[in-house]
């Protein structure tokens, strides 16, 4: 018998390093999914929600490099894929989604569940293509999988239930992947870079996620240059590491001297970044730009060279191009003050054992001293980012992975459960907030049920405590931030995970011992203090006058306990 278009689907996906799809079958699916279980080399993963199977594959897309699958049915399992697929894009990772659609007669006609692939994902898909007939069919799969592995990102399929069964015409279908291209500048465009980076007294780098394969490169020019090395955020497990040039982050999670080496030096390189907060990028210094996206240059911040290049392939070249700095002193002062920065940061990690609540700075810190080193870290959008970059310390095997660049609540779980599928074997451990393990709590259900050994630690700080923060840094009252939470621990027994609960801080290595030491999916509901406020590593005089301005309106309103709470935990560390 002649194949069907879901057999070509499978069977190209499949050719292509397609290991999972994600989702939740019905009508439209019914046939496309008929041709998974027919293929057979694709496992099919049934989540609770398609958000969080979309989250799920995004994880494994991004740290296996390999193309992902997701599937919703027509509709509103369409529509529920569109959060994870945003966070594809921004995270840049291949995940393909095979989107579900109305009878192709009626096509159209704003039929029962029927949405329009193109309007939808116009945001999110790098390509978007409709199957209506089979003869498109290799065209449209093979574009969708060469899409989101060349450009890294999420496309998506739209396929009609009926032109899913139907048979193809006899031809040949077979996937073919893209090659990975060296991508440098030209040589006269690394000869401007190098005049550029010799005629400078002080150099400063800071490099984000396209340094993902340039470690050693980028150590071997920053030392040439004794330039102190700082990163993003999705530049930490990149560069933390093995690096006796890294003086820590920017931006609002930042830690150490970055803030200070990206402003006061002669050249500041930013390698493969994308870092968004704009007010922390320097004014004065010279600035060079290097990416592989050529629309992101000179976006965010205005540069004095702008060059197209893989970092790995253009560090490189660039190696032979420039001198050795006689001047270290520009490093030292970094390194002093990221040491500085280090002792600051031990207070209430030192302390930890006898401060009630439990500050998260030192349940964080006990994760990491008794993590593994190739544990797999997953991060919700909340607090745990602040913790996460400040105590996780990043180690060559470790991963840090996060919605941190779309920033979507609700992620860290999923993202576990996306890595323990693709990595058995390996320590995984998600740091969820209270607000985002809520938001998709039915998907502790796929984790009991698959018994992935998972560990999730709840920051239980009965809010969105990032939310609070922003409000008070603006001056803004805190107001819809509270919420009761239950006894997370007790909720994780009954559905099959092992559930841990610790309130006194002298119990937390214990707990956190006990979590990750026990077989199977475990969840420690950690009840923290609601009170810890993290200074970023420049604070400017309207995040001081917001703080002022907010503790002041709740005293006004009656609040003063709360006010006095907030100034007494938190002086210490200012
Ligand atoms: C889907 C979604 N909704 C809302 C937000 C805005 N937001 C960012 S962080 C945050 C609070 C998260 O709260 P929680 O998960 O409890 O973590 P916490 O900050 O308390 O540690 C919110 C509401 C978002 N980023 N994503």
């Amino acid at each position: 018998m002649a194949e069907r278009v879901a057999d070509v689907l499978w069977s190209m996906l499949a050719g292509a390093g397609v290991k999972r799809c994600y989702g939740i079958v019905g009508d439209a699916l019914n046939p496309v999914i008929d041709g998974l279980r027919r293929n057979g080399q694709v496992e099919f993963i049934h989540v609770r929600h398609e958000e969080a199977g979309t989250f799920a594959a995004v994880a494994e897309a991004y740290l296996t490099n390999a193309p992902v699958a997701v599937c919703g049915t027509a509709g509103p399992g369409v529509m529920h894929l569109l959060n994870g697929l945003m966070d594809a894009q921004r995270e840049g990772a291949p995940v393909i989604a095979i989107a579900g659609d109305v009878v192709s007669n009626l096509a159209d006609t704003c039929t029962l569940e029927e949405l329009n692939p193109y309007a939808t994902f116009q945001v999110a898909s790098l390509y978007t293509g409709r199957i209506v007939n089979p003869a498109q069919t290799r065209a449209v799969v093979q574009t969708a999988i060469r899409t989101a592995l060349a450009e890294h990102g999420p496309t998506v399929i739209a396929l009609p239930g009926d032109t899913a069964a139907s048979e193809v015409p006899d031809d040949t279908y077979r996937a073919v992947v893209p090659n990975q291209p060296l991508l440098r500048p030209s040589d006269s465009d690394l000869q401007a870079l190098a005049e550029l980076i010799d005629g400078a007294g002080s150099v400063t780098i800071f490099g984000g996620d396209g340094c993902r394969d340039a470690h050693d490169e980028i150590v071997a020019l920053a030392e040439r240059l004794h330039a102190p090395v700082g990163y993003a955020f999705r530049g930490k497990q990149w560069l933390e590491w093995g690096n006796p040039n890294a003086v820590g982050m920017s931006g609002l999670l930042g830690w150490g001297g970055a803030y200070e080496a990206m402003h006061d030096c002669d050249l500041c390189l930013l390698l493969g970044t994308n870092f968004p907060f704009v007010d922390f990028y320097p004014r004065t210094p010279k600035k060079v730009q290097v990416d592989r996206s050529a629309s992101i240059i000179g976006r965010r911040t205005d540069i004095d060279l702008g060059l197209v290049g893989d970092i790995k392939d253009t560090v490189t070249a660039l190696l032979a191009l420039v001198a050795q700095k006689p001047d270290r002193s520009h490093l030292d002062r970094a390194l002093t003050t990221t040491e500085r920065w280090r002792k600051r940061m031990g207070h209430y990690v030192t302390r930890g054992p006898e401060l009630s609540p439990i500050r998260p700075e030192y349940l964080a810190s006990t994760i990491d001293e008794l993590a593994s080193d190739d544990a797999a870290f997953c991060v919700d959008t909340g607090t745990a980012c602040i913790w996460a970059a400040r105590y996780i310390t990043a180690r060559r095997d470790r991963r840090i992975f996060g919605s941190f660049s779309w920033a979507s609540m609700a992620n860290a779980m999923p993202n576990a459960l996306g890595i323990a599928l693709a990595y058995p074997g390996r320590q995984v451990i998600a740091l969820c907030g209270d607000g985002g393990l809520a938001m998709l709590m039915g998907e502790l259900l796929t984790i009991a049920e698959r018994q992935l050994p998972v560990k999730l630690v709840v920051l239980n700080n009965g809010g969105l405590e990032f939310v609070h923060i922003e409000m008070e840094e603006a001056g803004i009252e805190p107001f819809g931030t509270a919420f009761e939470n239950p006894d997370f621990s007790k909720l994780a027994d009954a559905i099959g995970l092992t559930g841990i609960r610790v309130e006194d801080p002298r119990a937390v290595r214990d707990a956190v011992t006990r979590l990750l030491s026990t077989p199977g999916p475990a969840l420690l509901d950690a009840v923290v203090d609601p009170h810890a406020l993290s200074l970023p590593p420049h604070i400017t005089f309207g995040m001081a006058e917001g703080f002022s301005l907010s503790l002041a309106k709740q005293a006004i309103n009656g609040n003063l306990d709360e006010v006095i709470e907030t100034v007494k935990r938190n002086v210490s560390l200012a």
